[in-house]
């Protein structure tokens, strides 16, 4: 309730918006049990997603519609799809997957390089850190060849804003922090 009213006066002084969102990422990495998360504030166990998703949500100020685009190999041709018309990108890792870890940096890769608009802020999100065997933060940059794109564009401004939170679901950790930095990269 008091939420709702502080949502109302931040939409008349004009700093409620609006965002679309595109949570992606391998399979099994976490994006169905995040977007529950938001959305009803719970765990949810989801079968892998078979189709995208899509839930509206207002956070940090702003209301997102976020599409859950699923990650196994047919669901990722059509992350392209949903390019032009996003406003941020989730990439959601499980940090504990090392056998795939390889994987998830090519995907990652793929999208940073893409034809996605160099405006577009991209949130990387490692997660899992509740489990043992997870990547630190620091490895986590250096495996996935990261070190470039995490400079932030204030000081190299061919870069788009990209930024690596640390996360669990479990604990309800880190992604709080990854929605207030992108509210604040919008363009
Ligand atoms: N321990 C732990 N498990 C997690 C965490 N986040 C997600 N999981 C588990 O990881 C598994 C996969 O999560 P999903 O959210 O379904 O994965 P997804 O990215 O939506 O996968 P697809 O729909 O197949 O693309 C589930 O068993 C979740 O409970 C976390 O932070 N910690
Ligand atoms: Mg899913």
């Amino acid at each position: 309730m008091f939420m709702n009213w502080i949502w109302e006066i931040l939409y008349y002084i004009g700093f409620y918006r609006r965002a679309k969102l595109m949570i992606i990422g391998l399979d099994n990495a976490g994006k169905s049990t995040l977007l529950s998360l938001l959305k009803h504030g719970k765990l949810v166990q989801h079968p892998p997603t078979p189709r995208p998703v899509s839930e509206e949500m207002t956070l940090a100020g702003t209301t997102f519609t976020a599409y859950d685009l699923g990650g196994h190999q047919m669901a990722r041709r059509l992350w392209r799809e949903y390019m032009p018309a996003i406003n941020a990108v989730i990439f959601v890792i499980d940090a504990t997957d090392k056998e795939r870890i390889l994987e998830a940096r090519a995907e990652l890769k793929g999208i940073l390089a893409s034809e996605l608009p160099p405006e577009i802020p991209v949130a990387i999100l490692g997660n899992k850190t509740d489990k043992s065997g997870c990547y630190g933060m620091e490895e986590l940059i250096q495996v996935l060849d990261l070190q470039q794109e995490l400079i932030s564009n204030q000081e190299n401004t061919s870069n788009r804003e990209c930024k690596l939170f640390m996360t669990t679901m479990v604990y309800r950790q880190g992604y709080g922090d990854a929605f207030r930095w992108l509210a604040k990269h919008l363009k």
